[in-house]
């Protein structure tokens, strides 16, 4: 899916929601290129598996969707 004329404005704000969501994966140490969704998706941690149940219910199996496979290797913790 890509922006296009129609949902310009909801890509918009989607967007920036992606670059907030991995600029605090980057304060807390992880890949900048990676969402707290996908780090926590591959992590077994037991707040990482709180947090996925509770976004199930805006998404179900919201968490394993956003894994990104490539990335997560530029984290320092
Ligand atoms: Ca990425």
């Amino acid at each position: 899916m890509s922006p296009n004329s129609n949902n310009k404005v909801f890509w918009y704000f989607r967007n920036i929601m992606v670059g907030i969501d991995q600029l605090v994966n980057t304060l807390f140490g992880g890949d900048p290129d990676e969402t707290l969704s996908s780090r926590m998706g591959k992590s077994n941690c037991g707040v990482c598996n709180f947090i996925c149940k509770l976004l199930n219910f805006l998404e179900p199996k919201h968490c394993q969707k956003s894994i990104e496979e490539d990335e997560g290797s530029k984290g320092v913790f």
